[in-house]
C-alpha cells in the first residue's frame, strides 16, 4: 500500500495505516522466502516457520515510515530493506530461543523452531535467513549501489560486534553481575536498540536525506529501541505466556532495568526516552506525525502506570 501523499499526515488513520503497512511487509516476506518446489527442504520450512508467524514487523515498519516521512521518497527500496530487517530479527529470535541461550519454549504462540525442528536445523534456518536478509537488499537494481552498500554496511554493523552478537554474549556471559541501570541500558541498547535504530537509518539512506537529518533520525530511533526493550522487560514481568505469545519471567534472576530500579522508574524511563525521541524527531526536520503516533503506540500500553 502507498501511503496518498496528497493527504496530510493528520487525516490518516494511524491504526489503519499501520495495518495496511503489516499486511504489505507480511506479503513482502512471503515471496521474499518462495522456494522452488526441488528446494522444499525442513530448511526451507524451519526458515518459513520462523519468519511468517504473527510478528508485530515492528521495524520494517519503522523503516518505511521514516521514508514516508520523507515524502516517500525511497519507499519501494525501504520496504524490501525493512523485510530484510525482519529476516535479520527472526534470525537473532531463534537463537535467543535455543537451549543454550534463553531456553524458551514458545515465540509468536507457538513452538519455538528448535522445538519443532531441532537445534541443528533451527541453527541452520537462522544461518540462511541473515544471508537472505543481505542478499534482499543486493538484489534490489532499481537502487543506487551507494545506497545499497550503505544500507548493508549498516546492517552489519548492527549484526555484529558493535550490536547484536555483542549484545547476546555479554547478555549471557556477563549480565549476571549487573548492579548499575546505566550497564542494562547499555546492553538493551546492544540486544534491541542497534536494531530499530538501523531499521530507521536505512529508511533515512532510502530517502536520501541530509546528514543531519540522518543523525536526528539515528537519536530518535535510539531512544525507541531501548525503550522499546524496558517495554520489553516490563512484559516479561508482567505478561501472560497467552498474551504475550512467548514465555515469560525468563528475567527473574537476571538484572534488567526493571529488576534493579523497580516497575515505576522502569517505565519512568520509557517516557522518559519517549520525550527525547520526540525532540530528536522534531530535529529531523521529517513530517514524523504518523512516526510519532506509531512509537506512542508501540510504547504506550506499558509505559502507563
Ligand atoms: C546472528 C542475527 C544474529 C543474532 C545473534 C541471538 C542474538 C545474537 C541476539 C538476540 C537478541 C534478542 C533476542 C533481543 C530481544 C529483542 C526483542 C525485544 C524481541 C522482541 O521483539 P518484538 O516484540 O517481537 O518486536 P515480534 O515477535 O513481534 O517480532
Amino acid at each position: 500500500m502507498n501511503l496518498h501523499l496528497s493527504e496530510t499526515h493528520e487525516d490518516i488513520d494511524l491504526d489503519q495505516h499501520v495495518a495496511l503497512l503489516r499486511d504489505e511487509v507480511n506479503a513482502r516476506l512471503d515471496l521474499i522466502l518462495q522456494f522452488l518446489p526441488a528446494q522444499q527442504t525442513g530448511l526451507c520450512s524451519a526458515m518459513r516457520y520462523s519468519l511468517l508467524g504473527s510478528g508485530k514487523r515492528v521495524r520494517p515498519i519503522l523503516c518505511i515510515l521514516v521514508s514516508e516521512a520523507a515524502g516517500g521518497r525511497g519507499r519501494a527500496f525501504a520496504l524490501d530493506a525493512g523485510c530484510a530487517i525482519e529476516l535479520v530479527h527472526a534470525a537473532s529470535l531463534i537463537l535467543d530461543d535455543l537451549p543454550c541461550m534463553d531456553a524458551a519454549t514458545t515465540r509468536r504462540g507457538r513452538p519455538a523452531t528448535y522445538k519443532k525442528f531441532g537445534d541443528a536445523t533451527a541453527i541452520l534456518a537462522s544461518i540462511g535467513l541473515l544471508n537472505r536478509a543481505y542478499e534482499v537488499i543486493a538484489e534490489h537494481s532499481s537502487t543506487d549501489d551507494a545506497i545499497r552498500t550503505a544500507a548493508i554496511r549498516v546492517l552489519a554493523t548492527a549484526v555484529g560486534t558493535d550490536g547484536l552478537v555483542a549484545g547476546q554474549e555479554i547478555d549471557l556471559n556477563e549480565r549476571s553481575a549487573f548492579t548499575d541501570a546505566s550497564r542494562v541500558e547499555g546492553l538493551n541498547w546492544l540486544k534491541t536498540g542497534v536494531l530499530f535504530s538501523a531499521a530507521a537509518e536505512i529508511g533515512a539512506i532510502a530517502a536520501e536525506l541530509e546528514p543531519d537529518a540522518i543523525r536526528a533520525v539515528k537519536r530518535f530511533s535510539r531512544h525507541v529501541g531501548v525503550a522499546f526493550q524496558t517495554a520489553d522487560d516490563l512484559i516479561d514481568q508482567e505478561g501472560e505466556l497467552q498474551s504475550a505469545g512467548k514465555d515469560v519471567r525468563q528475567d527473574d534472576y537476571k538484572p534488567t532495568l526493571v529488576s534493579l530500579m523497580g516497575k515505576d522508574a522502569a517505565r519512568y524511563s520509557c517516557r522518559q526516552r519517549l520525550e527525547e525521541a520526540r525532540a530528536a524527531l522534531a530535529e529531523s526536520n521529517l513530517d514524523g506525525a504518523l512516526l510519532k503516533s506509531f512509537v506512542d503506540s508501540i510504547l504506550a500500553h506499558r509505559t502507563q502506570g
